[in-house]
């Protein structure tokens, strides 16, 4: 980057995170404790108190009570964005407004037209500053089934299939909440491995609990996509019993699986048995490390390499068409235009 001799001196990218709740949080720790190259620079929340302990655990980073305020800041080079879903489309177009890379969590916008916006920003700026926290395409076990799908010992990827489970629903979550907040990350899964479009969704679901009638807290979702390739999802949110992401590429001569995330099996009692995570935070702690690190790296190498705005948009369109499609009860087409040149490219730069 050109002003890094701006960066404190040391040469590290300033980095200032939006939000310091969960997800937040654990970004600025990661960037603190693990990520080699980056220094948190500044946080920022709604949340005083909170922004303040955060701030004092990461080295006595800056605190703004406002994001946009952070993003603007000249001590501030690159941003995460971990703030509420609804922030997330107009930050990163400050971002994009002032230059700066920037790593949003997922969703990239509430709806597909709002991420439309994003992407066109940047085509509009001719280089790519916008990165999705799609983490698990960090995901060693993730990223091993991505490999042996990618180096053709399987033969043609035909079929993706994926499951999701979360321990408990959040109150007062509905079916669009399951789709938009956990399957976005199946869908890109699918897309990733299969390296396809998704042209159909059709959304078969129940209701385990009994209390929500009508909303659909295990979903299974079929997909059609491009290449004659086939998707199928189990997203489960009320698990019970822990937290649970695999995924399995079949080939037309074999199939590859997510090995289980390691850890002891012990045997007891004539019982073996092996943890299993609480939660997400848990089960992708390294993707996230890798996701940070990686992230910094590309920036030192001139911009971000990771799942990028069309990754955010696609996602986005197809997550539309199965909320579409568990109100109609039918399958629905998936109207994805285009990609845009600068997508298509290694580099950042189109013209
Ligand atoms: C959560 O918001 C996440 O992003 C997790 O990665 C996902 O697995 C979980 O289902 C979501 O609720």
């Amino acid at each position: 980057m050109e002003n890094a001799e701006k960066r404190g001196g040391d040469g590290r990218i300033l980095v200032g995170v939006v939000g310091t709740g969960g997800m937040g949080g654990m970004h600025a720790h990661c960037l603190h404790r693990k990520v080699a190259g980056a220094r948190v620079a500044a946080v920022s929340d709604v949340d005083a108190e909170q922004a303040g302990k955060v701030a004092e655990e990461c080295g006595g980073a800056a605190v703004f009570g406002d994001a946009v305020e952070m993003i603007r800041d000249d001590g501030v080079e690159a941003v995460v964005i971990a703030s509420p879903d609804p922030t997330h489309a107009e930050l990163v177009l400050e971002c994009l407004r002032l230059g700066k890379p920037n790593l949003c969590e997922k969703p990239l916008a509430t709806s597909p037209e709002e991420a439309m916006g994003v992407v066109e920003a940047e085509v509009e700026l001719g280089r790519k500053l916008v990165q999705v926290g799609f983490m698990r395409r960090y995901d060693p076990q993730h990223v091993d089934v991505k490999d042996v799908a990618a180096s053709g010992a399987i033969g043609r990827p035909v079929l993706f299939k994926g499951w999701h489970r979360n321990a408990e629903i959040p109150t007062g979550a509905d079916s669009g909440w399951v789709v938009i907040n956990s399957a976005i990350h199946d869908l890109d899964s699918a897309r990733w491995m299969l390296d396809a479009e998704i042209k159909e969704v059709y959304v078969c679901g129940l209701n385990t609990t009994g209390s929500r009638e009508g909303e659909f807290d295990l979903q299974l979702i079929q997909l059609s996509l491009t290449g004659g390739r086939l998707a199928t999802i189990e997203v489960n949110v009320d698990a019970g019993y822990g937290y649970e992401v695999g995924v399995e590429v079949v080939g037309v001569s074999g199939t590859a699986y997510t090995a289980p995330p390691s850890g002891a099996v012990v045997r007891l009692d004539r019982v073996s048995s092996q943890n299993v995570e609480a939660d997400w935070l848990e089960r992708f702690e390294a993707a996230y490390n890798i996701e940070l690190q990686q992230w910094v790296e590309s920036i030192n190498n001139g911009y971000p390499t990771g799942p990028d705005a069309w990754d955010g948009y696609a996602s986005l369109v197809a997550a539309e068409a199965c909320i579409a499609s568990i109100k109609s009860g039918k399958p629905e087409s998936v109207p994805v235009p285009e990609k845009p040149v600068l997508y298509e490219k290694e580099g950042s730069v189109v013209r």
